[in-house]
Formats: structure tokens, sequence, C-alpha cells
């Protein structure tokens, strides 16, 4: 049968353009099992989805079934893409991480358009899915399903997890127009912007508990895949698919730190260290040491990433519950640099019981750190978390449309009723953060301006200076953009534009 698998444009995240790795997942299990697919991914094309299924239809060869995957601040999206495919008369189907934490919503009036929602991993349930509708049977339930039956909607809530990852398919990567996206750190700088970027999960699961954290989606088992398996994809990538830059995008690649480094060694053994490579979403500090930094450098790690979250260790133990300690973050840091890595440090500002004192400890522990880049995020309360729970409790959510929950809208989202938190201060000193990490410092400003680097990704510099500094005028306001071709030939007037 011929399916597609949407993504929705990541308006929310228009600077940063990953492959979608749970599509590519899904694609090949229908593709070994003699199933079509075909990936559309509204943030690389230039043609609405529309536009592929009129052709097909005109081929003669339709598609019968639309797989559309959404994370909640794309939900909407999604949904305007189910909608405008039910108009063709496809079967449409949701499933991801939006759809892990609240699948009956979309089943719900007024989404009598989407016809099913998966919840968890649907590698094997989607299948089976496309098979009853291949055969004509009836579809019964199934695991992570939820659908409507006479009616009413029935559940099936469990949140499926692939156990033994090594018997998945490699993702499809050869589906994605790889020429269309962009490097793995946009926002950033030092990476080749037209790198054929593509990313790697060499594990699922994450057994910590942090309380920003959507756990329904991570789940609470760590399931590796073995190194062999691992190899053999990464093979591919470089060998056959050319990728100039790959990013580890696991949630903790380095869980096990014995077989982290046996990656390493087999990625030096294999000859496969000449591709840059890093780990996207960052590595936990207390599953490091000096030996493993110096593998993945010589394996051709580039740059490595860190969750710290906050500089007070109350918050970081009794709110954020990190399991993790200042000492730790601060020795992965030492030990990153010594090895000659590239470093990232993300930090979070407004959970609940934060004060001016708790975020300046973060500003102040991001100073002392150093990293190359530090990543200043706002605390959101995405439905699913801890977090989410304790704001229910005690405070008031105001973020009330799903793209609000997009991490650069620079909103403050909620508030706590405890008579400390303030909103407004939250924004400022994370704004404050900003300017004291990357303004405030002449000759770390010098450094970066020394960089070739700095010139090239200079529209994207100053649109995101703008934003990160500045803020909207109004909270709706749409963004002015940078014209890419005007000249900026001074700093001050590089300065001017960004603030
Ligand atoms: C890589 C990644 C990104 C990449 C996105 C790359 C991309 N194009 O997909 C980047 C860096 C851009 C990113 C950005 C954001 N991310 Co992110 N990201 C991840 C991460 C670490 C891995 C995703 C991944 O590849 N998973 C592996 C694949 C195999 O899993 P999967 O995509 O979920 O797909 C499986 C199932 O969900 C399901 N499925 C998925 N789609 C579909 C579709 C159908 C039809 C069906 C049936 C099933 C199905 O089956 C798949 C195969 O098993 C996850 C953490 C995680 N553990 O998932 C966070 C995660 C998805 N991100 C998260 C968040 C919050 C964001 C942001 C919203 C941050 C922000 N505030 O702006 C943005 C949103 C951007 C966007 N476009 O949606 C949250 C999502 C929470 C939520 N409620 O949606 C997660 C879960 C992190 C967390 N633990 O809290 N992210
Ligand atoms: S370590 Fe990372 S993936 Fe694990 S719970 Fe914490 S934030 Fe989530």
């Amino acid at each position: 049968m011929r399916v597609i698998l949407a993504s929705p444009e990541a308006k929310v995240w228009s600077e940063r353009k990953h492959i979608p790795l749970g599509l590519g997942y899904l694609a090949a299990t229908l593709r070994e099992a003699g199933h079509e697919p075909f990936i559309y991914d509204a943030a690389i094309e230039d043609v609405p989805v529309s536009y592929y299924i009129e052709q097909a239809q005109a081929a003669g060869k339709p598609f019968k079934v639309i797989g559309i995957t959404a994370t909640t601040p794309l939900i909407g999206d999604a949904w305007e893409m189910a909608k405008l495919a039910k108009r063709y008369g496809l079967t449409t189907v949701l499933g991801g991480p939006h759809l892990t934490i609240m699948p009956r919503e979309s089943l719900e009036p007024p989404h009598d358009y989407v016809d099913y929602v998966f919840r968890g991993e649907a590698e094997y349930t989607f299948l089976e899915l496309v098979n009853t509708l291949e055969a004509g049977r009836p579809v019964q339930l199934l695991p992570g399903l939820h659908m409507r039956y006479k009616g009413e909607i029935v559940s099936d809530f469990s949140s499926p997890m692939v156990e033994d990852l090594d018997r998945l398919p490699f993702p499809a990567h050869d589906l994605f127009k790889i020429d269309r996206y962009t490097n793995l750190q946009p926002l950033t700088d030092g990476l080749d912007p037209d790198a054929r970027s593509f990313t790697i999960l060499t594990s699922r699961g994450c057994p910590y508990k942090c309380t920003f954290c959507s756990k329904p989606v991570t789940g609470d088992t760590w399931r590796g895949r073995s190194v062999d398996n691992v190899i053999a994809e990464w093979r591919w990538l470089v060998k056959d698919l050319g990728a100039t830059e790959i990013g580890v995008t696991d949630d903790i690649w380095n869980l096990k730190l014995d077989r982290a480094k046996e990656l390493c060694r087999r990625l030096i053994a294999e000859g496969l260290n000449t591709v840059p490579w890093v780990t996207v979403h960052g590595m936990k500090v207390n599953h490091t040491d000096l030996e493993l930094f110096q593998l993945m450098k010589a394996a051709g790690c580039k740059r490595v990433g860190f969750g710290v979250e906050n500089g007070d260790p109350w918050m970081l133990r009794n709110v954020i519950r990190k399991g993790q300690t200042l000492d730790q973050v601060r020795a992965a840091f030492k030990n990153a640099k010594a090895a000659g890595l590239q470093t990232m440090g993300f930090f979070i500002f407004g959970m609940p019981n934060e004060t001016e004192e708790t975020m300046e400890a973060t500003i102040q522990l991001a100073l002392e750190l150093d990293p190359d880049l530090a990543n200043f995020m706002l605390a959101a309360p995405f439905p699913g978390t801890k977090m989410y729970d304790m704001i229910r409790e005690g405070g008031e959510i105001f973020a009330h449309e799903w793209p609000d929950y997009a991490i650069h809208e620079q909103k403050a989202r909620f508030t706590m009723n405890d008579g400390q938190y303030d909103p407004d201060l939250v924004v400022r000193k994370w704004r404050e953060a900003y300017r004291r990490f990357y303004l405030y410092r002449p000759k770390r400003v010098w450094e970066k301006m020394s960089k070739k680097s700095f010139w090239t990704d200079l529209p994207h510099t100053l649109e995101n200076a703008r934003r990160f500094f500045v803020g909207h005028k109004s909270q709706h306001a749409p963004r002015p953009r940078v014209n890419p071709e005007e000249p900026v030939t001074s700093v001050k007037g590089i300065l001017q534009r960004a603030l």
C-alpha cells in the first residue's frame, strides 16, 4: 500500500531542520513489509502535501493512508494537514510525542477528520494497521491505538516500546531529501552550514526523571542497540549516503560508560572517525570520565553538550531532580575541554520555586563553566511532565495555545501562587543571561568576531540575537526578517541591528 508519512512545518523552530527520524523508522518497517512509503517533511518542501497526493492520484497510484507526526507545538499544523488529506479521501493516522501524551484529544470534536491515533513507538503497530487496511479487514484495537467505534472513542492506553532495537530495520535515511536539511545546530556557529546531516539513535529511553522532561515519551527504561548494529548504520551513512555530519540524538547515549567507549573505539577501528559528529541533545554528566571524552575526540566527535539546567544545588536536587551534582557538572566540562572537544551547556530558567538568587546562580555557573555555547531556555509546562503537575497544583498556566510551547517563543508561560515566583523577573533574568554570557565579555565577543563563521552566519546570528536579547515588541507581532542581502559593514551596525 502507498503511504505518506508526514511532518508538519516546524514554524516554531524554523531555523533548524533535522530529519524526522521517527518517520524514517516507520518508513523502513513499512518498506521491509512490502509497502511503499513516501516521506513528506513540510519543513523542507516548497509544495503542500496535496501536491504529492494529487500527483499520485493522477498517475493512478494513489496514496491510501497518511501518517502524521507531531510534537506539542506542532499539533495544530498536524490537524490542518490531516484535514487536507481527508478531503482527498485518505485514511488519517496521527502519532508522535504529543499523541503519546494526549491521544484522545485528536479524535474529539472538531477533529472528525482524524481516523486513528497511536501512542508510543509504533513501528509494529502502525504496520499492523496498514496491513489490516490493505487486506480490507475490520480494524481491531492494537496496543496504543485509539479510534472511533460506533460513535465512541475507544482506547488502548498502553504505550508500546520496542524491546529489541537491533531487530528494527535502519531508518529509511535514503528517503529523506537530505540536501534540503540544515546542519544540526544552525543556531550556533562552527558547523558546516551545507553539511549533509543525518541523525542516529543508538538507544531509546532514559531511567532518570527530570521534572521538566516528557517522561511518557522517553519511558523509564533504557534500551541500547548493540555496538555492531550501530556501527553498521553509521557505516551506511558515511560510506553510502555521503554523510558529512552526524548527530547522536539519544536521550542518554552514554548511560553505560563501557558501551559508549566501545562505540568510539569501533568508530576509530573502522575508519568512520573522519565525519564529524555531535551529541545533539547533550549527554548526562555523571556517566562520563576523561577517557570517554578522549575516545570521543579520537572518534571524530566535534562538540559535546550537557544538560546543566541550574546553578543552585537545592533547585537541582529538589525541583529539577536531575540526578547530578554541580561537582559532576564541573568535572564533565573540565574533562571534555581537556580532551579538546567544544562544549555546549543547556540551562533552564523559571522552574517553579525559582528566585532571583537561583537564577543568578545559574548565570554565574554558566560564566564559570564558560562553554563554547550556552543555550538558555525558558521553562515550558509541557503536559505529561512532573513540572506540569506541580504548576497545576500550586500555580497557573497562561500558555493556552499549543504553539506557545515552542522554545523560542520568549514568553513566561506560567506563574506560581507562592508569593515569590515572578514570571516577569524570569524573562528578564533569562534575557540577562544571554547578554552577560555573549555580549558583556569583550574577550569572548572578540573571539567570536575573529572567526570566519561569524561573518558567514551573520543573518542568522542577527535574527537570533534580536530574539534572545530583546524579544518581540508584541508577543503576537510578526517577526521582522533580517534582510541577508543588506550589507552590514561595521561592528556598530551589527549591534544596532542585533539590538
Ligand atoms: C531529535 C529531537 C528534536 C529535533 C527534531 C528533529 C525532528 N525533525 O524530528 C529538534 C532539535 C529540532 C527538536 C526540537 C523540539 N523538540 Co525535541 N526531541 C528530539 C528527541 C531527543 C529525539 C526525537 C527522535 O528522533 N526520537 C526517535 C524516534 C524513533 O522517536 P519518535 O520521533 O518519537 O517516533 C516514534 C513514535 O513517537 C511514533 N511516531 C512518531 N511519529 C509518528 C507518526 C505516526 C503516524 C505514528 C503512527 C507513530 C509515530 O513512532 C516512532 C517510531 O517508534 C526527543 C526525545 C525523545 N526521546 O523522543 C525530543 C522531544 C521529542 N522534543 C521535545 C520538545 C519539547 C521539542 C521542542 C518542542 C522544543 C521547543 N520547546 O521548542 C522542539 C519542537 C520542534 C518540532 N519540530 O517539533 C519533547 C516533546 C514533548 C512534547 N510534548 O511534544 C521531547 C520528547 C523531549 C522530552 N523528553 O521532553 N527535537
Ligand atoms: S536525563 Fe534527559 S532524557 Fe533523561 S529524564 Fe532527564 S531530561 Fe529527560
